[in-house]
């Protein structure tokens, strides 16, 4: 049976949705992140060498890394919610799959990253912390989501869903640096097609069941 080992309030979140969107039958292995740290508990190490989820163990194999977890269940599915090769819509499809998380999650982890870091610094040197992360927020990588949300919010006003008028994988893949933006860096506000993207895949039968069934999600308020 095939194995999803979750993490909760993860990417993984979106793989247990494909599942569902998919039919495809499997199990879930619940993992709780340190709530000190909110890293991944070690367990998960024994699963994968980077001790992150999600990761997908099937038939003797383990897959990590979502966007190769999302192609590996297509395959699995026959080719289901993806685009039939050699159309437009498979080359929108293969670019959304690798851009949400080798170009929009990186400013966006960025920004989680030097969030923090003034709480997580010693109290001497707080106010020096506060005052570099602030400046790389303000400077740098709020200007960076602008463009990148900008850019996305015009490609949501070309078709319904991001590799055309049908909805695809590449939604799924999408959905996580959708959500996790307007968790964090609030990017939904002045951007209605991003905004509606979000309510509609959140409406979707699989994605509440994928909720209900994975626990903690924080990215779905
Ligand atoms: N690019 C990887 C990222 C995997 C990743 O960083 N997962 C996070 C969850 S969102 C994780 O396991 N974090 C816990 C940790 O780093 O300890 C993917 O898409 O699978």
């Amino acid at each position: 049976m095939l194995t999803l080992h979750h993490l909760e309030n993860s990417r993984s979140q979106r793989v247990l949705w494909l599942l569902e969107e998919l039919g495809l039958p499997y199990e879930i292995k619940h993992y709780q992140r340190d709530p000190k740290t909110q890293f991944a508990p070690p367990e998960l190490l024994a699963v994968h060498p980077l001790g992150k989820s999600p990761v997908v163990t099937d038939e003797g194999a383990t897959i990590a890394e979502t966007g190769a977890i999302v192609e590996y269940l297509v395959d699995k599915a026959g080719g289901r919610l993806r685009p039939p090769a050699g159309s437009p819509e498979k080359l929108r499809w293969t670019y959304w799959m690798h851009y949400a998380e080798g170009s929009a999650m990186s400013p966006l982890l960025m920004r989680l990253i030097f969030s923090v870091l003034p709480s997580r610094s010693p109290s001497l040197v707080r106010p020096l912390v506060r005052m570099i992360s602030s400046k790389a927020i303000g400077g740098y990588i709020d200007p960076q989501i602008k463009t990148h949300f900008d850019f996305i919010e015009s490609e949501l006003a070309k078709s319904t869903w991001f590799a055309g008028e049908d909805f695809s994988a590449a939604d799924v893949m999408m959905s996580f640096p959708l959500e996790a933006a307007g968790f964090g860096a609030g990017v939904h506000a002045g951007r209605p097609k991003v905004k509606a993207f979000v309510e509609r895949i959140q409406a979707r039968p699989a994605y509440k069941l994928a909720l209900e069934k994975g626990g903690p999600y924080v990215y779905a308020n």
